[in-house]
Formats: C-alpha cells, sequence, structure tokens
C-alpha cells in the first residue's frame, strides 16, 4: 500500500462505500427474509465472555498510525452510523439470514489514528485473549465491512460481542471478531485464532478451506 491509497486513490475507493455491495440484502428483499434473531451459535475460546461497562471501555488504534487514539464508547457511537443487512456464516455449516447490523464503517474509525503509508492491514484484538483475526486495509475498507454495536436494532448482546465487533458478510465468521477492544494497523495482516489452526486468512464464503 502507497501513501496514494490513503490519499487520494484510497478516497475514492471509500466513496463507493455508498454503493451496494455483494452480500448486502437489498432493501425490497428484506420482507422475505426469515425473521431474524434465530440461528445464532454463541462461540468463546475463553469464557467467561468479556463484560462491557460503558464508562472503562475504550477502542484503542495503534500501529503504523501517525496519532495512535482510544475511543470512549461515546465517542464511538458519535461516529456516522450506518445500517445494512447481510447474511451470516459460519464455516462450520450454520448460516443467519438477513441480519439487521448498525455499525461505523471502518473508514471512519481508522482515519482518526491517520494510518501512515506502510499501513497494509488492520489487526482486531479480542477483549477475550487470545482471539483475534485480521483483515488487509482493501477487505476492511470494503463496502460491507462493518464495526458493528447494533445487531436488529438493538445494542450488540453481551454474547454477540458487546459492546463492538467486526461484521466481514462475505467472509466466514471466524473473521468476525467479538469484544473488540483493539484494532493495530500493520504492513501485513497477522495470522488470526483459527487461522493459526488451520484455517484460510482469507475466508471467502464458498471459496476457502474448512467447508464442505
Ligand atoms: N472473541 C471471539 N470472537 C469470535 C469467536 C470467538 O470464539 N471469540 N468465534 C467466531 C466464530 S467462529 C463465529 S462463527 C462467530 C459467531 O458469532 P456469534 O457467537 O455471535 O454467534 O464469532 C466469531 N468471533
Ligand atoms: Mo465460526
Amino acid at each position: 500500500m502507497s501513501s496514494l491509497w490513503w490519499g487520494g486513490a484510497a478516497w475514492d475507493r471509500l466513496s463507493r462505500l455508498a454503493q451496494p455491495a455483494t452480500g448486502v440484502v437489498p432493501e425490497g428483499l428484506r420482507s422475505a427474509l426469515p425473521s431474524p434473531g434465530g440461528g445464532w451459535r454463541i462461540y468463546t475460546v475463553n469464557p467467561p465472555m468479556p463484560r462491557f461497562d460503558a464508562r472503562t471501555w475504550e477502542l484503542v488504534i495503534d500501529g503504523l498510525v501517525e496519532r495512535p487514539v482510544r475511543l470512549s464508547h461515546a465517542q464511538l457511537l458519535a461516529l456516522p452510523r450506518v445500517e445494512q443487512t447481510s447474511d451470516f456464516h459460519c464455516v462450520t455449516g450454520w448460516s443467519v439470514d438477513g441480519v439487521r447490523w448498525g455499525g461505523v464503517r471502518f473508514a471512519d474509525v481508522l482515519r482518526l489514528a491517520r494510518p501512515t503509508a506502510r499501513a497494509g492491514a488492520a489487526t482486531f484484538t479480542s477483549a477475550e485473549r487470545p482471539y483475534a483475526d485480521s483483515l488487509s486495509l482493501e477487505q476492511v475498507l470494503s463496502s460491507d465491512a462493518l464495526l458493528a454495536y447494533a445487531m436488529d436494532g438493538r445494542p450488540l448482546r453481551r454474547e454477540h460481542g458487546a459492546p463492538v465487533r467486526v461484521v466481514m458478510p462475505r467472509m466466514y465468521g471466524y473473521k468476525s471478531v467479538k469484544w473488540v477492544e483493539r484494532i493495530t494497523l500493520t504492513a501485513r495482516p497477522q495470522l488470526g485464532y483459527w487461522e493459526q489452526r488451520g484455517y484460510d486468512h482469507d475466508a471467502w464464503v464458498g471459496r476457502s478451506n474448512g467447508y464442505g
């Protein structure tokens, strides 16, 4: 990635966020979808699940940035909110169709820390250690990647990763880190929890290992 990418070319690219993306359900189809809420399986690797306290919670953005930042919960909620409806697929074979997510685009979060020209990937660290995963900046800035704090019209519940989780609908659920407390910019993607255990880093639904 070059500095250009974060300069003119980057923002050209980011402006496409406004367009509908593959994997996002068009408005007109929503009513035809099964009612959301059912179908989830709750996963943790190191219980008990982290507990969220809005008074002390912070989201750290660090690594290859000009200005590391710590965002309070109120500061996060003050960023531009977007809504999207997308399907969620776990690599083990279950899916939840038509999940209504609310949250912020990564561009709006990451720009606060001013990623340097060397930044090429973002690693998401969960408050549930040692769960972590990463995406390339191109993936993280794609039109349907979301840092989600709401699900189906309500604040994200504890078991789904409160207060914030990653949503990357075109990739399997293991990319969707729950209880995110740190986003670290690095030159290259780091191997995530399940990737260290053999799953593909690029976990495209239908086009990666571990499924089928
Ligand atoms: N911190 C953390 N995040 C996680 C996981 C986990 O065990 N711990 N499991 C992942 C996997 S494999 C899937 S399919 C989804 C499941 O999301 P859910 O628990 O909200 O159903 O969370 C992902 N994010
Ligand atoms: Mo999963």
